[in-house]
């Protein structure tokens, strides 16, 4: 049992890998264990495969090779391979916000049976940011002019991306001027590729800065549209109970899981389990309900807005099935393994796949679009159904942890009475030292929810209040941080506003996506300071991030002012000139930098270093 203490701190994870072991399931631990030692260069950035002149190498010590066939050096490449991973991590979420755009667009034309616009007042409110007239008129007609406005945000006509104008003047004044505005999701995306093509832009630092600019593009574009629209069209969140790990699989339940990232299918799978004839075919098949849980983001927009189960982050994803509980999981597009559908294989398990633009072996492909959705939500929850009674032996292995998820900028500003006051007289009275994002992934390079859950703990424990999103938000749920008691685990200051507000230390903020409701949060907070976001006590942290999308996320919550430290080192360390500049010199460019440091517990000294000196800096209590 001690390998499976390696790989994950989750009693579930640890007795499901026994399990996976004994069903001969091969899992993405193993998978890393065959690759080490993985490639040096790739490690460092220091490898390129831009053109067929190469692929080059760059000796790291020197000795060989400096230059690549074109005559780009260690800089060049590092920063060029950087700034590829922006992009496809900020066309990852971009491309999400798009399809929800394009929902609202049918939406708004009739076209899209089952979806409809659920809050109204941020509709309004939205459109208004888009100098939309909405007074009397059609919320049908404003959706409309708005997908259209959004719509224009991807393209190339403007200057400046619309909802960048709710950042801190400060902090636009402060893009202006070292000229990383930016203007359209789709352009800075595109111009990052061309840039980084054999014989363009061959200066690391004006790559690097074009880099920013494309995770601008997302941060305060593409994921705050996603974030913006889904309120929309599925409603803000509010506080509610939920619960996680994989014990929120029932035995006597159909279980259907969503996995992935966009609401578009998962909430017309939610609307499906839900409808009477449904729940009747379950009980004919002997069933005594229909279960929906979620893994990784798209569960999370389930949690946020509906109290929806969470059975796991994106590690255990393919744990999940090794409980031979699942009749059927449902994926839309990233984070999903290409090796689910072999697991699934093992078990009775179907496997859907929804996206027109992603499939993976060894599942079945029905494509989910906004005139057909409720209808093919319908026929695969009864596909589910039927697939009950072909179950084998089941093992879940523990029971769920509760939590709460749920908590917009919305509701946290209404739970304070209306304003962000309260909290920044906490913050300035040191009862709340300050406040930390701890966001992203799972990594099999860290040992699983370790980095989160420890990290989390250390600042709850020191009165910083936190926020998350993504797996870490789900590593922390099963933790047990986000009840109304694990003020326990706070310190005494936390401890008492916390208890006094009725909220957990831990605050659940979304999906990665909604990492752009944290911006909005800590945007107000400046704006009611009349101050920048750098300036505030506030820090986030990836400690086990992996993904391109997360590296996108680091670079736009730095460039938002906020000190961020990585759990896994990026592929930089090939180039010294890089590394000084994301850890120190981007200080004097955009107020903040970079950390990496692998250790929770040593990231956790970090964070809270940086935080007293933020509060020294505005002269606040130590
Ligand atoms: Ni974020 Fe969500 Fe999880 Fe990482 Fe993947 S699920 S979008 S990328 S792994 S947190
Ligand atoms: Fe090699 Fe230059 Fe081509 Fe990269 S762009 S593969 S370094 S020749």
């Amino acid at each position: 049992s001690k390998a499976y203490e390696k790989n994950t701190i989750t009693e579930d994870g640890q007795l499901l890998l026994k399990k996976a072991e004994r069903d001969q399931i091969e899992t993405v631990w193993d998978r890393y264990e065959a690759q080490l030692p993985q490639c040096g260069y790739c490690e460092m950035g220091l490898s390129c495969r831009v053109c067929v002149m190469g692929p080059c190498r760059v000796d790291p010590f020197g000795e060989g090779p400096q230059k690549g066939v074109c005559g780009a050096d260690g800089d060049i490449i590092v920063a060029r391979n950087l700034c590829r991973m922006i992009a496809a991590g900020a066309a990852a979420h971009s491309d999400h916000g798009r399809d929800l755009v394009e929902v609202l667009a049918e939406v708004a034309e009739g076209r899209a049976p089952g979806y409809e616009i659920k809050d109204m007042e941020k509709l309004k409110r939205v459109a208004a940011e888009y100098n939309i007239e909405t007074e009397g008129k059609d919320p049908l007609k404003i959706a409309g002019e708005l997908a259209h406005a959004m719509q224009e945000d991807f393209g190339t006509r403007k200057k400046e991306l619309t909802l960048v104008k709710t950042a801190p003047e400060k902090r636009q004044e402060l893009w202006k001027k070292i000229g990383v505005m930016p203007r359209g999701i789709d352009r800075e995306i595109s111009e990052t590729m061309h840039r980084t093509h054999m014989g363009v832009d061959n200066g690391w630092q004006s790559l690097l800065l074009h880099g920013i600019r494309n995770a601008l593009s997302d941060g305060w574009g593409g994921s705050m549209i996603a974030t913006e629209v889904s309120d929309i069209l599925f409603g803000t969140p509010a506080p509610k109970l939920t619960a996680a790990n994989v014990g929120v699989l029932k035995e006597d339940q159909v279980n259907i899981v969503v996995h992935g990232h966009n609401p578009v299918v998962s909430e017309m799978i939610m609307l499906a389990c839900q409808s009477p004839e449904m729940l009747k075919l379950a009980e004919e098949k002997g069933a005594k309900g229909i279960n929906l849980a979620g893994v990784c983001c798209t569960g999370n927009e389930l949690l946020m807005r509906h109290g929806v189960p969470m059975a796991g982050n994106h590690l255990v994803s393919e744990l999940v099935l090794t409980t031979g509980a699942v009749e059927m999981m449902i994926v839309d597009y990233q984070c999903i393994m290409p090796s689910m559908g072999d697991v699934a294989a093992c078990y009775h398990t179907r496997m859907i796949s929804t996206s027109d633009k992603a499939r993976f072996p060894g599942m079945t492909h029905r494509e989910f679009h906004p005139d057909n959705a409720r209808e093919l939500a319908k026929e695969l929850v009864t596909a589910a159904i039927e697939n009950f009674e072909n179950r084998g032996e089941v093992y879940i292995p523990v029971e769920p942890v509760n939590a709460i998820g749920g908590f917009s900028v919305e509701t946290i500003v209404a739970a304070l009475g209306g304003t962000p006051q309260p909290l920044i007289d906490a913050i300035a009275a040191g009862k709340i030292r300050g406040a930390v994002g701890v966001v992203g992934c799972n990594n099999p390079k860290i040992k699983h929810d370790y980095g989160h859950v420890t990290l989390t703990k250390r600042l709850i424990e020191n009165d910083i209040l936190v926020v998350d999103t993504g797996c870490a938000a789900i590593a922390n749920a099963k933790a047990g941080f986000k009840v109304a008691d694990a003020i326990e685990f706070a310190g005494p200051g936390l401890k008492e506003i916390c208890g006094s507000l009725g909220i957990p230390p831990v605050l659940h903020m979304g999906s990665c996506v909604d990492n752009a409701r944290i911006l909005v949060l800590a945007s107000a907070l400046a704006k009611a300071m009349k101050t920048d976001i750098s300036d505030l006590p506030l820090a986030a942290a990836a400690p086990e991030w992996y993904s391109e999308k997360a590296v996108s996320i680091g670079v736009y919550t730095v460039a938002s002012g906020v000190y961020t430290v990585l759990g896994p080192m990026p592929p930089i360390t090939g180039s010294m000139n890089v590394v000084r500049l994301l850890t120190d010199g981007l200080n004097d460019v955009v107020g903040a930098a970079f950390g990496v440091e692998p250790d929770p517990e040593k990231a956790a000294v970090l964070i809270r270093r940086h935080i007293e000196e933020k509060r020294e800096n505005l002269g606040l209590p130590f």
